[in-house]
């Protein structure tokens, strides 16, 4: 059994676990990630879409957007569709100079991953079943166990980075974690097709058969959703009908609809929202999904992980450097300031825009009062404009 010595444990190499190491690695401060799938895994594993403007300001600030910086399409304006029309909400103009960056989540995995490696740090793909010990003692470790062989990671903090089905929120004392949860009667079918973007900006449709999303990935490549129940089969959704379903939902009465292309990928995923509180316990401070998911609409889970890490990388600094945890102490509390903000919008969004099935009359035409409201007010659309292109980072 072999024993390693580092600072921060961490576990998990999504965005939250690959950013938290990278930034600690420019403070100086040491970290081994532990990453239960392949690197080729993490890096094909097809999400998150949409960064807000501090998340990019966040990775050119650390280095690693030289890539998002040629091949991210930064995105001034959003449009909202209903009765087959298109409004644009014009993110830009309405936050003073703000937008969003359209660059796939595994984009930015990858280039968190090459540039670790290139810095030399210690990240175990494939690392078999990991375990926490002694969370409430100052020498907290991991254990990992694979094909009979076993490592001892032992570490002053652990940043339990594994997402929401991960170890780390299940190995904390339930008792001294309060849970937070909505689920909803609906999921989302996602597609990748080989067709090139005929918009040049997301679209968010309303429609009476259901919500429907048309958004990209590159100028070759354009990445759409369509609501389905959440026991929905994707064996029961053939290329044909789910384009049929897609020309349906989004075709505007100009005669703009999606260009059809094939299918390199889709998949059904269930939507919730969900908060841990504390995002702490003892040495482990658990960062994105594995302490909060949101449902995709509003596009904040990637961004609410990178918000996370940077607040944690700052009082892990503070607590090296000047050897004080005063900012550890306040790790979860700042970051649920965000969270729930985000918790908030993401839920009013999925509210605005989706069917619901139980939904009457009245709340049929109040849903598309308030659509007709943000399409047509500046004041509201300045709000969801705020929110999209994401708040400011508040540290305190
Ligand atoms: P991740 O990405 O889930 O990474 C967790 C990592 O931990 C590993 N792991 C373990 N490793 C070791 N031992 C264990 N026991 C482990 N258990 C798990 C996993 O293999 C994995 O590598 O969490 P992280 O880093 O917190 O990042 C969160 C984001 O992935 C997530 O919030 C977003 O993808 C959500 N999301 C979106 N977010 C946005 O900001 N903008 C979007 O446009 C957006 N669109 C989306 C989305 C998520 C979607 N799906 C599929 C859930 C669209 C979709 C369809
Ligand atoms: C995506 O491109 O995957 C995407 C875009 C916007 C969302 C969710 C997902 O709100």
């Amino acid at each position: 059994m072999a024993r390693l010595q580092t600072q921060v444990g961490i576990i998990g190499a999504g965005p939250a676990g690959l950013m938290l190491s990278h930034l600690l690695h420019l403070h100086g401060i040491h970290s081994v990630v532990l990453e239960a799938r392949s690197r080729q895994y993490c890096e094909e594993r097809i999400r998150a879409g949409v960064l807000e403007q501090g998340s990019v300001d966040m990775l050119r600030n650390a280095g690693v957007a030289a890539r998002l910086d040629k091949e991210g399409m930064r995105h001034e304006g959003i449009e909202l569709g209903l009765n087959r029309q298109r409004h644009r909400i014009p993110l830009a103009e309405l936050t003073n100079g703000k937008a969003v960056t359209v660059y796939g989540q595994h984009e930015v995995v990858k280039d968190l991953i090459a540039r670790l490696l290139a810095d030399g740090v210690d990240i175990r793909f494939e690392c078999g079943t990991v375990s926490l010990h002694n969370i409430d003692s100052p020498q907290p470790f991991l254990r990992r166990s694979r094909d009979g062989s076993e490592d001892e990671i032992h570490c002053d903090y652990i940043a339990g980075c594994d997402g929401f089905h991960g170890i780390s929120r299940p190995s904390l004392p339930q008792s001294a974690l309060r849970t937070f949860e909505r689920s909803y009667p609906f999921a989302w079918l996602g597609i990748l097709a080989e067709a090139p973007p005929s918009r040049d900006e997301l679209l968010y449709m309303h429609h009476e058969r259901g919500f429907a999303l048309y958004s990209m990935r590159s100028p070759s490549i354009t990445r759409l959703y369509l609501q389905c129940k959440p026991d929905d089969d994707i064996a029961h959704w053939s290329d044909d009908r789910i384009w049929s379903e897609l020309h349906t939902r989004l075709g505007c009465t100009d005669g703009w609809k999606p260009l059809e292309g094939h299918i390199l990928q889709k998949g059904i995923t269930g939507m919730r929202s969900h908060v841990t509180e504390p995002m702490q316990h003892g040495r482990v401070f658990l960062a994105g999904d594995a302490a909060h998911i949101v449902p995709p609409t509003g596009a904040k889970g990637m961004n609410l992980a990178l918000a996370d890490v940077y607040v944690l990388t700052e009082a892990l600094s503070a607590f090296y450097k000047r050897n004080t945890s005063t900012q550890l102490d306040q790790y979860s509390a700042v970051c649920l300031r965000r969270v729930w903000k985000a918790q908030r919008f993401s839920w009013w969004m999925t509210s605005l825009l989706h069917r619901f099935d139980d939904a009457t009359a009245f709340d049929q035409r109040r849903q598309l009062a308030e659509l007709d409201y943000i399409t047509s007010s500046r004041t509201a659309a300045a709000s969801l404009a705020e929110n999209y292109v994401g708040l400011p980072m508040e540290l305190h």
